[in-house]
């Protein structure tokens, strides 16, 4: 009886740690067990001008949905410059911020809702480092542009930031 006894509360003790591992929320297990909320997160995609008029649009949708992201609401619109200023407020500073503002507004753009496990870091993945330039190939970045300003597409850069974009755009 002593080793039933001694076993039973560590069996009960990595049940517990297995279970609130990250690796298993999600997982089918896990889901059964309704004790764990999924990763699930939204993110806000911009098909910048640039990939708008040169008709990447699709080729950059179809690298989303392949990937796995869902897309929940989607639009074309032209961005005004009061909406760029609000939506890139965090470079007011810089010394891009004009060209910055310039740019995302002097054409359509399409603007997503974005939505699946870790959306804000696999989108981020997808597109690839800031730089076209030094964005390796299989990123949209990478595949696609070479100046930094012509970058094709902007993805929210963290949960906190997807929620402040995603209200300027989807409200
Ligand atoms: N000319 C110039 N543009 C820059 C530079 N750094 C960033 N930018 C532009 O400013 C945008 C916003 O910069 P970041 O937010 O730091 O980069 P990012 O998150 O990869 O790009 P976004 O998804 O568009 O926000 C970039 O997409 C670039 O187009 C720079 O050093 N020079
Ligand atoms: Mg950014």
């Amino acid at each position: 009886m002593r080793g039933t006894g001694g076993r039973q509360p560590r069996e009960r003790s990595e049940r517990i740690r297995l279970t609130e591992s990250p690796g298993r929320r999600g997982s089918p297990e896990a889901k059964r067990g309704g004790i764990f909320t999924n990763m699930e997160q939204s993110t806000l995609l911009i098909v910048k001008p640039d990939a708008v008029r040169r008709g990447l649009t699709g080729e950059v949708l179809r690298r989303v949905e392949a990937k796995g992201l869902r897309i929940d609401e989607m639009r074309m619109m032209r961005i005004d410059t009061a909406l760029a200023e609000r939506h890139y407020a965090e470079h007011q500073d810089k010394p891009f911020f004009a060209e910055l503002v310039g740019f995302i507004s002097s054409g359509d753009v399409v603007v997503a809702r974005l939505t699946g496990e870790q959306a804000v870091p696999v989108l981020r993945t997808l597109m690839g480092p800031t730089d076209p330039a030094q964005a390796p190939p299989g990123t949209i970045r990478g595949d696609f542009g070479t100046v930094i300003t012509e970058n094709l597409v902007h993805g929210s850069d963290s949960p906190e930031s997807a929620e402040r974009e995603l209200a300027l755009f989807f409200s």
